[in-house]
C-alpha cells in the first residue's frame, strides 16, 4: 500500500527447502514451538501446491494452496490430514483463512499459526495494542503467567510472549510512519508477540544483526492449548490485515 512493504523479509534468509523463510507468514502446523515435531512443525517447510490463482477486474488477487499428508509427513506425524489456505489480497488488506480437514480414521490434536512477520520503521517507536489484561505466558520467563497490565505493548528488550484467548483486534501502530495494522481474527484464540532484540538477533544465522529493528512478530492462531479434530471434521481460522495510514 502506498509502495510501502509491510511484511517483513530478512535479507539473510535462507531460502533452502528444509529452512523456514525468515519473513512473510510462515504457517506453522501441527505444532507450535519446541516438542516431538521439529520446531514450529513441518507445514512451514513444506511445498505447497497452488491449487488456483484468480483476479478480479477490480486487482483484487487471490489464490488456494494446498498441503496434504505425504510419507515424508507420516513419517514424523502419522495422521492423514488436508491444509488449505486461501489468499486474498487486495488494495489496503490481505486475508488469509486456513482450513485443517482430519482425514484420518483417529482424532488428532494441533496448533495452527499464522507466523506473521510485519515491517516496521523502528522498533523503539512500535506499539501493539488490544491485549491489556489477557493473560500471557512469557517464554523468557520459564512459561509464567502474566496478566498483561498494558494498553500498549512497547520494545525495548526481547519480547517472546503467547496472549492466551484474547479479543480478535488487534493494532501494531509504527509511529515513525504514522501507518498501523489492523489485525483481526476469526476462530484464532491466542496471539504471539515476538522481537528477538540484539542477543538473539546474533544466535540466528538467518538474521541480521541490526533487523530486529525493523520488524515485529504478531502471529495468531492456536498456540497454547491444541484443538482436537475429529475423523472427518474440519476447522478454519480467519486473519484479516488492513492497512491504515493516521
Ligand atoms: O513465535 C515466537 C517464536 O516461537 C520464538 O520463540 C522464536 O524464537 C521464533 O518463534 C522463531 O522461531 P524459528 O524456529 O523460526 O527460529
Amino acid at each position: 500500500k502506498q509502495g510501502a512493504d509491510r511484511f517483513f523479509v530478512s535479507k539473510l534468509s535462507h531460502f533452502t527447502p528444509s529452512e523456514a523463510i525468515r519473513g512473510g507468514i510462515p504457517i506453522i502446523f501441527p505444532q507450535f514451538g519446541p516438542g516431538p515435531l521439529p520446531k514450529h512443525g513441518f507445514a512451514r517447510v513444506s511445498e505447497w501446491e497452488l491449487l488456483q490463482t484468480a483476479r478480479r477486474e477490480n486487482g483484487d488477487v487471490s489464490a488456494v494452496l494446498q498441503l496434504q499428508d505425504s510419507p515424508a509427513t507420516l513419517a514424523v506425524w502419522p495422521y492423514r490430514f488436508q491444509l488449505q489456505l486461501q489468499v486474498l489480497l487486495q488494495d489496503d488488506a490481505l486475508t488469509l483463512v486456513l482450513q485443517v480437514k482430519n482425514n484420518d480414521t483417529r482424532e488428532f490434536p494441533f496448533h495452527a499459526v499464522f507466523h506473521t512477520y510485519l515491517r516496521v520503521a523502528d522498533i523503539r517507536r512500535v506499539a501493539v495494542s488490544g491485549l491489556q489484561g489477557v493473560t500471557y505466558i512469557d517464554s523468557l520467563r520459564e512459561d509464567k503467567r502474566e496478566k498483561e497490565e498494558h494498553a500498549e505493548i512497547r520494545f525495548a528488550q526481547e519480547v517472546d510472549r503467547i496472549y492466551v484467548q484474547t479479543p480478535d483486534q488487534v493494532w501494531l501502530v509504527d509511529e515513525e510512519t504514522g501507518r498501523s495494522i489492523l489485525i483481526e481474527k476469526e476462530n484464532m484464540p491466542d496471539v504471539t508477540v515476538w522481537n528477538p532484540w540484539v542477543e538473539k538477533s546474533k544466535r540466528l544465522t538467518d538474521f541480521g544483526d541490526e533487523e530486529y529493528q525493523r520488524m515485529v512478530c504478531v502471529e495468531t492462531g492456536i498456540m497454547d492449548t491444541m484443538r482436537v479434530l475429529r475423523p472427518g471434521e474440519v476447522w478454519q481460522g480467519k486473519t484479516r490485515f488492513t492497512c491504515r495510514q493516521s
